[in-house]
């Protein structure tokens, strides 16, 4: 079986994807995309996956895309080291978790990650030209225009953080219901999976604000641990490593 990997190091949906192909200990070739210089917007990329986004996999010229749908997927042809309840009924759960979370922290987190990372780039272009390369994005064109060249206002970066703060709730619930460590219980699932790059990504812009709720600094530190994190996260995928403007921020 030969996995090729389309995805972008920084890229929270492309980690989720790693951290699986990690911990089952799977070869992968990583083909690396440069999502700012708009590589996930050519046209043979496109014919792989019209959302124009990462990550995409191809295996032995099957072509999967969405990063849940992947995991899924991998889990279903390479079940050793599952993430994966048996019961169906736990199943179902993790999978309405997984609903939740593309719902609510992968969507919210994009707009502190916008803001504080990539707009200086942004900025830098002519309007024409960012123009341009918002309506080339067949998914994100709305979300690029709304950002436009001065980035979200604060109510909108207000509103993200509050809706990362519901999400931080929601887990520790969801632990405290199912007796933990992760969400579903004593096994890791793909639910943790999904949800880790959105806290890594906030711990990594210096947002982090769940020091409060002791079953959340307990999964962080364990999802951290995991032998799958360190290749997962290979220097280059926190922004903190790659946009030196925000290291100066993070460490004020
Ligand atoms: N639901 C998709 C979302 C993928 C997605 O938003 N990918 C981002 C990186 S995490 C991307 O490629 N963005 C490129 C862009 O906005 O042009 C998935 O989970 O795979």
């Amino acid at each position: 079986m030969a996995f090729k990997l389309y995805n972008a190091p920084q890229s929270t949906c492309s980690q989720r994807v790693r951290f699986v192909f990690n911990a089952k200990g799977l070869a992968f070739e990583e083909v690396k995309l440069n999502l700012l210089e708009g590589d996930q917007l050519k046209p043979d990329y496109l014919k792989l996956n019209p959302n124009g986004v990462v990550p995409t996999l191809d295996h032995d010229g099957a072509i999967i895309i969405d990063s849940n749908v992947i995991t899924e997927y991998l889990d279903e042809v390479a079940s050793r080291i599952n993430f994966t309840p048996e019961d169906p009924v736990k199943r179902a759960r993790m999978r309405a978790l997984m609903h939740f979370i593309d719902e609510m922290p992968a969507a919210a987190v994009r707009v502190p990650t916008f803001n504080l990372a990539f707009l200086p780039s942004f900025q830098k272009m002519d309007s024409e030209a960012f123009g341009a390369m918002a309506a080339s994005k067949p998914l994100r064109r709305e979300f690029m225009l709304t950002m436009g060249q001065t980035g979200f206002p604060k109510h909108e970066m207000d509103a993200a953080l509050k809706r990362m703060r519901r999400t931080y709730e929601r887990m520790d619930a969801e632990i405290e219901k199912s007796g933990g460590p992760w969400l579903l219980g004593e096994r890791i699932t793909l639910a943790d999976v999904a949800v880790m790059p959105s806290l890594v990504r906030i711990h990594d812009l210096g947002l982090a604000d769940w020091q409060d709720l002791p079953r959340i600094v307990t999964w962080f530190d364990k999802i951290r641990a995991h032998p799958a994190y360190k290749p997962t996260f290979y220097h280059g995928s926190l922004l903190s490593e790659r946009f030196p403007h925000l290291r100066e921020k993070t460490s004020a």
